[in-house]
């Protein structure tokens, strides 16, 4: 029988933080009840998830890495990184398979500094200002992209 293919979710950092503060601009949520949503939506279209944080640029390099052998796609919500990261933009683009970016809040109706992505230079697509809903958006179009694949 053929492997359940597998996506990674990349959370940046703060947003562990979520659902605790600034929840007019993040939403109520969790990162937990987050991941509970995307893994019902995920299994419910038959694929596997590993839903991971961090507050590292590092780590989120490695994860990225890591997705090249045993991964079929990626959502990716960086956090601040997606501003500032060359080195996460790097190692996006050395990953062939789809990529969701997903941001909770309309970054292009925030400060400036938050209408540039370096993560978007990578992505196969990009969801913003949906807050927790775009995360599962996220797993349809990803699941849509695998199929095609
Ligand atoms: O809208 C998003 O999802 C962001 O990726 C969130 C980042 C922000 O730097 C990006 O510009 C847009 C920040 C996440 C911080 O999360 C917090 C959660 C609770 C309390 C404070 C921050």
């Amino acid at each position: 029988m053929p492997q359940t293919p597998l996506i990674l979710v990349l959370n940046g950092p703060n947003l562990n933080l979520l659902g605790t503060r600034e929840t007019d601009i993040y939403g109520t949520q969790s990162l937990a009840d987050i991941e509970a949503a995307v893994t019902q939506c995920a299994v419910a279209a038959g694929l596997a998830v590993e839903f991971l944080q961090t507050n590292s640029e590092s780590q989120l390099v490695d994860w990225v890495q890591s997705a090249r052998d045993r991964a079929a796609g990626l959502i990716v919500n960086a956090g601040a990184y997606t501003h500032t990261s060359v080195a996460l933009l790097d190692a996006l683009r050395m990953v062939d398979m789809p990529i969701v970016e997903v941001h909770l809040s309309n970054t292009f109706r925030r400060e400036e500094f938050r209408h540039h992505s370096y993560v978007s230079q990578a992505a196969t697509g990009m969801i913003a200002g949906f807050g927790s809903h775009g995360y599962e958006l996220a797993v349809d179009a990803l699941t849509k992209l695998i199929a095609k694949a």
